[in-house]
């Protein structure tokens, strides 16, 4: 899977891209991930990228001419033009159901934006999918592209080793619940113990006591999140289609 980032700021991403599992996909062929500074393409002797509002107000407006430059310069570097999304706090919700849909794509193109914003014309013309962290403002949307591809490559096949797994991961499967409580060495701590039954080594057990634990949890700190489930008679005995049509009527 290929990342080609839009950014002010290449050099935030240095670090992140040397480190743990990306580097590793990444050394393995399995992700390329290109920066492109947006700065390069700008044309006047000042290497504006952004001014200020028409109409007046606070802050800088990123310039339409120079972010449209810059993209279409960008997805003409490969053959597969790939998914451009904005990172906006304007965009739809990042959730792992997005995370999926983003990660069958062989490529994306990342727009970061700073200040203010984009000039809405660069929303007509490049019709990006915009998608946003949450319902609070970060400066830019570096933070938030490095949040998209570290949730995408979770999903890209051969990126987790063995011993990793996206299957039991919170959000995921079919009941996208949170994960259970997890527990290691020592057993005891300050009096805390590992629940018995996880040492017990019967794995139905534990298999049981782990779906219960992740129903509770669920319902203890993301009630939300149980109000999506398709009731288990319904799951069992309709076609899955009528999962998707219920999903819909709840995004509301
Ligand atoms: Cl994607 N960008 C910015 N600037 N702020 C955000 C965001 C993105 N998502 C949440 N807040």
């Amino acid at each position: 899977m290929r990342f080609d980032l839009v950014t002010l700021f290449p050099e935030i991403f240095t670090g992140y891209l040397g480190q743990g599992l990306l580097k590793r996909a990444i050394d393995r062929g399995l992700v390329d991930v290109r920066l492109h500074n947006l700065r390069d393409w700008a044309t006047d002797k000042h290497r504006s990228v952004d001014d200020r509002p028409f109409g007046g107000g606070p802050g800088m407006v990123i310039r339409v001419d120079v972010a449209v430059a810059c993209v279409e310069a960008v997805r003409r570097l490969d053959p597969e033009p790939g998914r451009l999304v904005m990172l906006t706090p304007q965009g739809r919700r990042l959730r792992q159901a997005v995370v999926e849909e983003l990660a069958v794509e062989r490529r994306m193109i990342l727009l970061c934006g700073r200040y203010e914003g984009f000039d809405e014309r660069i929303r007509q013309v490049l019709q990006p999918d915009e998608v946003s962290l949450g319902d609070f403002v970060l400066n830019g949307g570096e933070v938030a592209a490095m949040a998209v591809i570290d949730a995408a490559i979770r999903l890209v096949p051969g990126v987790l080793g063995d011993e990793e797994s996206n299957q039991t991961d919170s959000f995921s499967g079919a009941e996208r619940l949170l994960e259970f409580a997890q527990y290691t060495r020592p057993r005891e701590f300050r009096g805390l113990e590992v629940p018995p039954i996880l040492l017990g080594g019967d794995h139905q057990a534990i298999a049981r006591w782990r779906e219960q634990n992740r129903t509770l949890r669920t319902r203890q700190r993301r009630a939300d999140l149980l109000e999506n489930q398709i009731p288990k008679e319904r799951e069992n005995h309709e076609p899955r289609i009528a999962e998707a049509g219920r999903e819909e009527q709840l995004e509301g």
